[in-house]
């Protein structure tokens, strides 16, 4: 098939959802077409069925807005004539899903039907998409695409409660490629960060204020005092210097290290012992199954799609978001005793397995040859 993927080309975690099944698409044969402001940010190797079109948007003093929508449907609107595109992929319904219904139409006076599937992923719906603002374009969008996948059961039922949706939804969920997310062995990392062989415990994300990232600090602080510990904050974002302020203040500063964005994330998951994601909105958790497939266990909130994944007294253990107490009593558990973290080590990367790409990816492409087929 040649696809188009339409995304966001950052580190969040639908761009790199988009991104990393762009590649696994290219590496099984299929023409893959990225579209998009800027080369999304996990492109990192070349394939000659890979291609990278770049939407750039013309400067002019009457904008004060850019219109990157309109400029986008253009974009989408030459990549599918002269590239022949069999279906268009979007991720993340704004503006997305609306560019995309935008050059459908367009293109069917050229005498062009392309069919188009839009991936929900979250805050695109949790968040933004409820906002009055939006909510007519992302229910219309979402009614016009040929078809529509959410990343969880959660995802889907809260899109079908919010929305007035007339199409059928299928869930899709995230994926981990094994053979990048392995437990790798650092020792000297780990030497470097936990000298006395303090227990590690990590957070990923883009640190936004539904991560709560301030309650991964008061987790730690608790556990902290029972179990010697350090703490990995990786990655940045607006909530950063006021966990940083919060560190200082509980005097824990000098046990927690704010890496900042890293490309090699899966090296710093690979010394860790303990993933913590008290998020208040989350509706798959990606970087939980990165954990997950590095051998961490998950401490994390019972929200949205969390429950989906992470397998209470298995993979890890959830608790109501806030509650810290239960947090840091079940993160105590897991790490006090040498066999049972071992055991749920193990456990975490058993279930991880089930999200391997090579079993989602069939999802999709069966997905796509049902809507070309359908419409
Ligand atoms: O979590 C983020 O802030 C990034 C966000 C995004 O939209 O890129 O991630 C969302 O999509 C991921 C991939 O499908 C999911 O794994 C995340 O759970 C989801 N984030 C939220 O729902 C907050």
């Amino acid at each position: 098939m040649k696809i188009g993927i339409v995304c966001y080309p950052t580190f969040g975690g639908s761009g790199v959802v988009a991104t990393e099944l762009g590649k696994g698409l290219a590496s099984k044969g299929h023409e893959v077409h990225f579209i998009t402001y800027n080369k999304p940010a996990r492109l990192d190797f070349f394939l000659e069925n890979l291609y990278y079109h770049e939407v750039s948007i013309s400067q002019y003093p009457l904008f004060d807005f850019p219109p990157y929508e309109s400029a986008l449907a253009s974009k989408l609107v030459d990549v599918v004539r002269f590239e022949e595109l069999d279906i268009l992929h979007v991720h993340y319904a704004i503006p997305h899903a609306s560019a995309a219904y935008l050059a459908k139409q367009i293109l069917k006076t050229y005498g062009i039907n392309i069919p188009v599937v839009t991936t929900l992923h979250g805050t695109d719906i949790t968040l933004v998409g409820k906002d009055k603002t939006f909510k007519p374009v992302v229910t219309f969008s979402i009614n016009e695409s040929d078809g529509v996948t959410t990343v969880s059961e959660n995802l889907k039922s809260q899109t079908l409660e919010f929305f007035d949706i007339t199409r059928e939804i299928q869930v899709i969920p995230n994926f981990i490629d094994l053979n990048r997310f392995v437990n790798k062995n650092r020792l000297h990392f780990k030497k470097a960060i936990a000298p006395d062989d303090e227990r590690i415990l990590v957070h990923t994300s883009n640190f936004r204020k539904v991560k709560n990232t301030q309650d991964v600090v008061r987790i730690f602080h608790k556990v902290s005092q029972t179990i010697p510990s350090k703490l990995l904050m990786v990655g940045d974002g607006p909530e950063r210097s006021n966990v940083e302020e919060l560190s200082r203040q509980l005097g824990i500063s000098n046990s927690v290290r704010f890496l900042g964005k890293q490309d090699a994330v899966e090296e710093i998951l690979s010394v860790s012992d303990l993933f913590l994601m008290p998020s208040s909105s989350e509706s798959f958790g990606l970087a939980a199954l990165e954990a997950m497939a590095c051998r961490v266990p998950v401490i994390s909130s019972n929200i949205g799609g969390l429950p989906e994944l992470n397998v209470p007294g298995v993979t890890g253990f959830l608790s109501d978001v806030d509650d810290i107490e239960d947090m840091a009593k079940n993160a105590i558990y897991i790490l006090e005793d040498c066999e049972r973290l071992e055991t749920f080590k193990q456990a975490a990367y058993e279930h991880a397995k089930k999200f391997e790409i090579s079993q989602i990816l069939p999802q999709y492409e069966e997905y796509y040859q049902r809507t070309i087929d359908n419409s």
